[in-house]
């Protein structure tokens, strides 16, 4: 089933029925095939309509997601933790700019996509609106957030609409970069003083929840993953992608002395997968409608941001190009 019967807003899948048939089994065998959908081919609206959903969420997840980390780099401990956080806050800002770019090869302009963020119409991933209190939460995002949107984009890397897979490829190997920074702070932190290793210890306790959320819902109530995944945009559930980030950073968290603040989780050696607790849905579904505790502030600050360039805007738009010299 294409969407519905769960706590989210049922999608319209009734598009796709009134596709055009041959022109609809012919896009299909291509994604079967494994061949790229480029901007100028011919894709049925859904699958237009799915991806500018997707990957505009994702810039915007990626703009957002530079403002917890954002507000420690005047905190940041030392020169070089400054200097490294300021580039991977670039970083995160520049993926934006790339998937905007992906997004609007589909026909939605960035002024609609970010005019939708900044009124609230548009979601991003739950997990920056949560509050970045101390230097450890700053690390847990680096590492941690980070690792999970690896996992996340790795895979879909590999699915079918050619811009967004050329982006996600490049967005990868930075975030690596950040996997590998963001992993020696909180060794750094994990192994100091008893203060340090409770600061850290905190802030596991305070991000598990929404971590365990960033992955979306359980395949048991996505409204999207059904069609995503038959048309290859997602290349794994969400699902697929908690258990893999639990299997590959759980040890590694246990490997630090750290704990996960759930006592229910543990490998099933006859299944090998992870059990946990089910993460609370309904928390889930206030934070991206809105109701989390920075919600508000983060868009306020993007409304900033945005009142704020808007004289860069109008004088470019305005300037006679002719007379702009261009730097040698
Ligand atoms: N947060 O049917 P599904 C990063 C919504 S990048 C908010 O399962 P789908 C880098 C979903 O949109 C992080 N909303 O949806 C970084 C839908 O609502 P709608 C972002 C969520 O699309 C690191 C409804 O729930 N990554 O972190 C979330 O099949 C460190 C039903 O859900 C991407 O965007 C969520 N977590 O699967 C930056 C990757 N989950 O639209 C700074 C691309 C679900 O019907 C610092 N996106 N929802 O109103 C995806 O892979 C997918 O869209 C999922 C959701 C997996 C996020």
């Amino acid at each position: 089933m294409y969407g519905g019967g769960n706590i989210f807003e049922p999608s319209n899948h009734n598009d796709v029925l009134n596709e055009d048939p041959v022109k609809l089994q012919e896009f299909e065998a291509r994604i079967e095939r494994g061949e790229k959908i480029e901007p100028s081919d011919w894709m049925p609206k859904l699958y237009r309509k799915q991806l500018i959903r997707m990957i505009e969420q994702h810039a915007h997840s990626e703009i957002i997601g530079a403002l917890p980390e954002g507000t420690w780099i005047t905190r940041a401990p030392g020169f070089k933790r400054k200097l490294a956080l300021m580039a991977k806050v670039q970083d995160e800002v520049g993926h934006a700019q790339l998937l905007y770019s992906a997004a609007e090869t589909l026909g939605k302009s960035r002024e609609d996509m970010i005019s939708d963020l900044i009124n609230g119409k548009s979601k991003y991933s739950n997990i920056f609106n949560y509050p970045a209190y101390t230097w450890a939460d700053s690390c847990f995002i680096s590492w941690l957030v980070d690792a999970g949107a690896i996992v996340n984009q790795v895979a879909n890397s590999k699915g079918s609409y050619g811009p967004y897979c050329r982006a996600l490829e490049r967005i990868c190997i930075e975030e690596s970069f950040h996997l590998k920074y963001g992993h020696h702070c909180v060794i750094h932190l994990a192994t100091g003083t008893p203060k340090q290793r409770q600061m850290m210890q905190e802030a596991v306790d305070r991000w598990w929840a929404p971590m365990m959320h960033f992955f979306g819902p359980s395949d048991k109530i996505s409204v999207h993953t059904e069609i995503l995944m038959k048309w290859k945009v997602k290349m794994a559930s969400n699902d697929d992608c908690r258990q893999q980030f639990l299997d590959m950073y759980v040890p590694k968290i246990w490997e630090l002395g750290l704990t996960v603040p759930d006592t229910n989780l543990k490998k099933n050696e006859e299944t090998g997968m992870w059990e946990f607790t089910e993460p609370d849905w309904e928390e889930f579904k206030r934070v991206i409608n809105g109701d989390g505790p920075c919600n508000e502030e983060r868009l306020a600050v993007r409304r900033m941001a945005e009142e704020r360039g808007q004289w860069v805007r109008n004088a470019l738009k305005s300037a006679d190009m002719k007379y702009v010299t261009p730097l040698a």
